[in-house]
């Protein structure tokens, strides 16, 4: 194989999870803008992520999140996933929007709160049971706002009970997914805030515990491609949230505010062989202001043209200006590939594999858009706030 066709083979088997509440309308606690055409429930969810697919050819798996996709019945809702050409991805937890978490869920002082919230992640993985579902996504809100409110090393103790009893629950092929962030909604201290945390959990429960890197989950500056790295070198590293921020969890658009970040990450997944590993490529984010469908669409473009960038890469160049100690021809062979513009080539893959080569174009003529508007009244909020 040539190198552009094994660059072109790469782009062509990947793929990026969407998440169901991306569809959803969404917003601010200050507003939520509703969207004409929204779905009304998961199951138009789902519908909106298979256009996502069929334009885009890479977008195979939909993130779920309980109870916002709360149903009756989770084999037909991934039965229904099926007949439009997608699958459930990873489940989502949530224990954050119940009264009860007002001081933690799996960290609260209280046993019979942490009962109901391991409860609740026994729950999903139920639900991963009947949907054919991998992974069971875990972040935490818990914290505290103030300093003395908690016993610190206690709710560590708390969390790690929490999560093994969840881990034995897991079956074969099924992982557990653990997210980090910094801060919000507690302030003072948060029980998950950092890879470190979220890591030596994953390493004491065992292999099938990995960590979650949401790329807005961290402090302004932060090296997030040198985590990516260290995990990766520690088969330790489960998946992303992919979005974009400016100022802390603004969930934009991925590649919008930092593009030469996203693919200073992914050059690092491809260094570290990400690609062949299961490392799950997931969005999360939401639209409050834009266009969902196309918005999602634009995403996954993004990843795809920092992904492109990340193989293009001249790995024996880089290896030798580095042996060599030569900084700036290092730095150059990095900036050449990332300064490539990747367009035309993804528009060759594209029509390789049967696609419109301009997925926003195709989707906007498509007369889905239209069909919905027409059709759905009374669109589901996608969950925060609700
Ligand atoms: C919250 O800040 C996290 O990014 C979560 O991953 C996510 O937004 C939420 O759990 C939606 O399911
Ligand atoms: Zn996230
Ligand atoms: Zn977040």
């Amino acid at each position: 194989m040539t190198e552009l066709a094994a660059v072109k083979a790469a782009l062509k088997t990947q793929a990026v999870e969407t998440p169901s509440w991306a569809y959803g309308n969404s917003g601010t606690r200050f507003k939520v803008f509703a969207q004409a055409g929204v779905p009304r429930d998961p199951f138009e969810k789902l519908d909106d992520a298979a256009k996502v697919h069929e334009f885009t050819g890479v977008a195979p798996t939909v993130a779920l999140h309980i109870p916002w996709d709360r149903v009756d019945d989770y084999a037909a809702l991934a039965a229904h996933a099926e007949k439009r050409g997608v699958r459930i991805g990873a489940i989502n937890s949530n224990t954050f929007q119940d009264d009860a978490y007002k001081l933690g869920s799996v960290c609260h002082p209280d046993p019979a709160v942490r009962r109901k919230a391991v409860d609740h992640l026994l729950e999903c993985v139920d639900i991963m049971d009947a949907t054919g579902s991998h992974d069971l996504k875990l972040w935490f809100a818990d914290g505290t706002n103030y300093p003395g409110q908690d016993d610190v090393r206690s709710r560590q103790d708390r969390l790690a009970e929490g999560l093994a009893e969840v881990y034995e629950r897991l079956g074969e092929g099924q992982r557990m997914l653990l997210e980090y962030k910094l801060f919000e909604p507690a302030f003072y201290t948060t029980d998950v805030p950092d890879w470190g945390t979220a890591y030596a959990h994953c390493l004491k429960l065992g292999e099938k515990a990995q960590v979650v890197v949401d790329t807005g989950h961290h402090a302004p500056g932060t090296n997030i491609e040198f985590i990516v790295a260290t995990l990766l070198r520690e088969g330790k590293l489960g998946g992303f949230d992919f979005n974009s921020r400016f100022y802390a969890d603004d969930d934009l658009m991925v590649g919008a505010a930092d593009p030469f970040q996203l693919f200073r990450i992914m050059y690092e997944v491809v260094r570290g062989d990400g690609f062949t590993s299961d490392v799950a490529f997931m969005l999360d984010q939401c639209h409050n202001i834009e266009a969902k469908i196309p918005a999602i669409i634009r995403s996954v473009m993004n990843v795809q043209e920092a992904t492109a960038k990340a193989l293009l890469v001249d790995g024996p160049a880089l290896a030798a200006a580095q042996a060599a100690g030569d900084v700036l021809e290092a730095n150059a062979v990095l900036m050449d590939a990332y300064n490539t513009d990747v367009r035309p080539l993804l528009r060759e893959v594209r029509e390789e594999m049967g696609l419109e080569p301009e997925p926003l174009k195709a989707y906007r003529s498509c007369g889905w858009a239209e069909k919905v508007v027409a059709e759905r009244v009374g669109g589901q909020q996608a969950g925060w706030g609700a």
